[in-house]
């Protein structure tokens, strides 16, 4: 009866396709190029749609590999000015209010791919041409070339190889390690910056308000990402609680003795 699995068996530990995957890619592709970005309105969100559903259907969905997004790159393909790409690391929502205020910067979500596929889940199955629904395979799964991560992995790669003049990153020094090797600022972005092209690497240590201190510029894991830049040839420089961005902490918090006197 059932050639495979049944319809209603999760074959993976991770939740399924977000539903309406499809029309969801097409719906943000025109938000982006028609309202967002206007200069971006000849881009073909249907070619962007399609492309993107065959990098990853009828594959398996624990050997994504990066060549399956390079037509996907290649459509979506934008230029992000020198001085204005954003990096962040566990601090997506700050980094986030920021760029909405300075529109003149990007991180990895206001660029058209990182707009479209932002806090969606895909995946398919090499035995069918259908999206699969209802799970999708993790790390759990012992499958770390899942169609999302190996996605994040190429776009935040590409990203950041396109980088260049001054480039930022928002760390979270309410964390143990504000900079983690692990993460894909860690292990992917910073690696692939062009010393020729990246002159500086500014990084802003950013406290959550009433959280703890735990780290900051002075701290060992901002020294291990000082050392990294610098080996590679890239100025790097350090603030704790850059004022701008402390200022939208501040809105949720206005009374709080760091938004009232000098931070
Ligand atoms: O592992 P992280 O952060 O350091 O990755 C963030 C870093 C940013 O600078 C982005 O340019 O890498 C890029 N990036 C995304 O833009 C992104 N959007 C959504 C990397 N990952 C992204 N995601 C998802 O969040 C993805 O599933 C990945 O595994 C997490 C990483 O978040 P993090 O650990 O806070």
């Amino acid at each position: 009866m059932w050639p495979r699995s049944p319809p209603n068996h999760k074959e993976w530990q991770g939740s399924g396709t977000t539903a309406h995957f499809g029309d969801i890619v097409l719906g943000r592709c025109y938000t982006y190029t028609q309202i967002v970005r206007p200069e971006l309105r000849d881009k073909d969100c249907q070619k962007i749609q399609e492309v993107f559903l065959k990098s990853f259907l009828s594959k398996d969905p624990c050997d994504a590999t990066e060549q399956d997004y390079q037509p996907l790159i290649e459509l979506a393909n934008q230029t992000v000015p020198c001085n204005k790409t954003v990096f962040w690391s566990k601090t997506k929502e700050l980094a986030h209010q920021y760029t909405r205020v300075q529109q003149a910067l990007f991180t990895l979500e206001n660029t058209l791919l990182g707009y479209i596929a932002d806090d969606l889940s895909w995946c398919g199955d090499s035995g069918s041409s259908e999206i699969n629904y209802q799970s999708c395979p993790t790390r759990r799964d012992n499958c770390s070339s899942n169609p999302v991560s190996v996605f994040w992995n190429t776009v935040s790669k590409r990203f950041a190889e396109d980088a260049c003049g001054v480039v930022h990153v928002v760390l979270n020094g309410s964390l143990n390690e504000a900079f983690d090797r692990r993460s894909t600022f860690g292990r992917v972005e910073i690696h692939n910056l062009h010393p020729k092209k990246v002159h500086t690497l500014q990084a802003w240590v950013m406290h959550d308000i009433g959280g703890v201190r735990s780290d900051s510029c002075s701290s060992s894991s901002i020294r291990d990402l000082k050392s990294i830049i610098s080996e590679r040839n890239i100025t790097f420089t350090c603030q704790n609680n850059y004022r701008p961005v402390r200022f939208l902490q501040c809105v949720k918090n206005p009374e709080h003795p760091s938004c009232t006197s000098g931070i």
